[in-house]
């Protein structure tokens, strides 16, 4: 009997350790690779949904799933080398609205945003922009993460890439690191018109292990200015134009008249010596600080609206506001979810002019990693906010089907444009429940 027990459970235990050998293909479906087996580029390109037309022109709706992953081939040591073309064109002509707004743009091949960069962590990048013969203006392509200064697209240090003129090109090149989402635009000067226009896109560059598979989304926010006649550098406004007020204090508590002066001077009695003159001092500033608002308010001639500048110039302010590029397009065309089915969207804001952005989903909780920059998500969380240049991953499951909004929280935004829909279907899941133990 004994003998027999001992067999089974021999035979038992090399049944596991031989099971446990194998590479189930059903488990690399559901999370990509084995764990700790190294995954080939192909296969890892495959599970990204690099896409097989690198030169298509994507729709904002193709946008989402629109994943630019390069030439790829291979240096001498083995390094999987991937190759961009960006053509910088000028006098382009895109609709941003269903109401017939056209931006009179600058587009890196062709659309807004530019196509999204998709690079794994360790590959030597190379990005080639051509500045169009057509074009009218230098531009640079300036990428964020870690690289030298010559291929940072900036024209300070007298690095070519910084400036390209029309009709030239540069090739950036780096090595992608590390993992995260990235922004990238152009830098030359006035660096807000030349983001205004157009040119600017976003920069995945996958972790070496992959994350944990699910359906992927980009989603870039952006806003247009479409005013281009107020186009040009912010400036310092000239110093005369602000009141300096002098201040003798040889007096000390002198200073302090009037109906201020007379409080304080209450306050002061009570006191004697140096902490009287400092309460003086304070009331003062006080005083002056007070006349100078009120100095403000009658130069803005009371009114809100009109954002006038000391210089003559006028703030620029977005008339429309999108995610992926033209308003309302996801409230036109919702994008469709299953229940209990988990969603990766990677999301970039590069508004310009409007110094905070978010993103608000409706009906579940998502897990935001912040610049996608390490595997465990910093909270969960139905609103992120996003300054300009910010970006990150969010994750999400829908327990229940029906039709749920995304949009930016500043109701303004929300009414010019940045709106749009998930169409949940299937069965109602169990919601995630919070672990109470
Ligand atoms: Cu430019």
């Amino acid at each position: 009997m004994f003998r027999q027990n001992a067999y089974f459970f021999a035979l038992l235990l090399s049944i596991i350790l031989i099971f446990s050998s194998l590479n189930f293909p059903f488990l690399s479906k559901v999370y990509g690779q084995t764990p700790g087996s190294p995954i080939s580029q192909e296969q890892y390109d495959k599970i990204k949904n690099c896409t097989t037309d690198l030169s298509k022109k994507p729709t904002p709706v193709e946008y989402l799933t629109y994943f630019n992953c390069g030439h790829v081939s291979k240096d001498e040591s083995g390094r999987t080398v991937r190759q961009f073309t960006l053509i910088v064109e000028e006098n382009q002509k895109i609709p941003v609205s269903y109401e017939g707004h056209i931006l009179d743009a600058w587009t890196f091949n062709g659309t807004i945003p530019g196509p999204t960069i998709r690079v794994t962590e360790g590959d030597l990048v190379r990005i080639r922009v051509i500045n169009s013969n057509d074009n009218s203006n230098p531009h640079s392509l300036h990428t964020h993460s870690i690289h030298h200064a010559k291929n940072d697209g900036v024209s300070m240090g007298g690095y070519p890439g910084g400036a390209i003129s029309p009709g030239r090109s540069f090739t950036y090149e780096f090595i992608a690191q590390p993992y995260g989402i990235y922004p990238y635009h152009c830098h030359v000067d006035p660096i807000a018109d030349h983001i205004n226009r157009g040119l600017y896109g976003m920069m995945i560059i996958d972790p070496k292990e992959p994350r944990p598979q699910m359906t992927e989304m980009a989603m870039l926010l952006n806003g247009y200015d479409l005013d281009l006649d107020l186009e040009g550098p912010t400036k310092i406004p000239p110093a005369a134009l602000f009141q300096t007020i002098e201040q003798d204090d040889t007096e000390g508590s002198n200073m302090t008249d009037g109906a201020i002066s007379n409080e304080t001077s209450t306050d002061a009695n009570m006191t004697d010596g140096a902490i009287s003159n400092e309460t003086s001092t304070d009331a003062n500033m006080t005083h002056v600080s007070s006349d100078m608002q009120d100095a403000d308010e009658e130069d803005n001639g009371g009114e809100d609206e009109v954002e006038e500048e000391d210089d003559g110039g006028v703030d620029r302010i977005n008339e429309i506001y999108t995610v992926n590029g033209k308003a309302f397009d996801y409230m036109m065309n919702p994008i469709v979810t299953q229940t209990g089915k988990p969603y990766r969207i990677y999301v970039v804001n590069m508004l310009e002019f409007d110094l905070v952005n978010s993103f608000h989903l409706h009906g579940a909780m998502f897990d935001y990693y912040t610049a996608g920059t390490d595997e465990t998500s910093d909270y969960s969380t139905d609103i992120v906010t996003l300054s300009q240049g910010d970006r990150g991953i969010m994750e999400f499951t829908y327990a229940y089907p029906g039709t749920y909004m995304f949009h930016a929280h500043q109701t303004e935004f929300t009414d010019l444009g940045w709106m749009g829909l998930f169409d949940v279907r299937g069965e109602p899941v169990e919601p995630p429940q919070e672990d109470l133990t």
